[in-house]
């Protein structure tokens, strides 16, 4: 009965023009090696800097195992693992706020700055996953109330209470902030653009359609090892560790 199913299965496994499932594959390894990376170097900080490290570390991490259950997925479906896409999500994206809260804590922010974040995410992600595979047909609306939340996040810490922080934190946290704070503005804004290429809306005509795969592994690549290494070479700079 599932012959074709299994041809498929057989098909992309071997294929070697089979550019998805590669990226399904490098992008495991690479969040595997960044994990390394982060845990390996928690014993050079103190414990001040330790978290902030080690939530890095976790975020890769998470994506790495989530990577390696996605790319199994793909090969013995050719389809896209949305489930498993977005609980990697929910797990990284509030990460990543913490992160935030943990760099701006020096000023002293209040964990109500981390959960304001950590909700608006929640409500990004929550929302953008009913229109990718629970509403489908409705998925430039559930995309648009997605946006809402995540253009919250984006004036949260560009011109918020977060933004406030960081100018009173010192030079140094100020600079990591605002390049954390592109990531989110550039990198973070590549996802509605998989979105769109993925599924049905007013922007189809124009955009057409394309791997979304592809597209949310490139920018899980750069947004989850490139922000851990700009908390990584803060951490640094603060402690001046590897100069002896
Ligand atoms: C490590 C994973 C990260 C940083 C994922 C971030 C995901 C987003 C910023 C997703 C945003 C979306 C919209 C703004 C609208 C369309 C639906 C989403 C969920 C793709």
């Amino acid at each position: 009965m599932n012959t074709m199913l299994l041809i498929a299965d057989v098909s992309s496994r071997l294929n070697p023009t089979d550019y998805v499932g590669f990226t399904f594959f490098v992008g495991g390894m690479a969040m595997m090696a960044a994990s390394a990376f982060f845990f390996l170097s928690l014993s050079q900080f103190d414990r001040k800097w330790r978290t902030s490290i080690l939530v890095s570390g976790l975020i890769t991490f998470i994506a790495a195992v989530h990577y390696f259950y996605m790319r199994d997925y793909w090969f013995a479906n050719a389809e896209s693992p949305t489930f498993f896409r977005y609980v990697d999500w929910l797990l990284t994206v509030p990460l990543m706020c913490v992160e935030f809260y943990l760099i701006l804590k020096v000023a002293g922010a209040k964990p109500s700055l981390m959960w304001k974040l950590i909700f608006a995410s929640v409500v990004m992600l929550v929302t953008g996953y009913f229109g990718e595979a629970v509403f489908t047909d409705q998925a430039a609306l559930w995309g648009g109330i997605s946006g809402v939340a995540y253009f919250y996040i984006v004036y949260e810490i560009w011109f918020g209470g977060a933004k406030k922080l960081a100018v009173a934190a010192g030079e140094d946290i100020l600079r990591a902030h605002k390049i954390l704070c592109w990531f989110v503005l550039v990198g973070w804004a590549i996802y509605p653009l998989g979105y769109m290429l993925g599924t049905d809306g007013w922007y189809t005509s124009f955009l057409g359609t394309g791997s979304v795969d592809v597209v949310y592994n490139i920018a899980d690549a750069i947004n989850k090892i490139g922000f851990g290494l700009v908390i990584y070479a803060l951490a640094v700079k603060k402690q001046n560790v590897l100069v002896s």
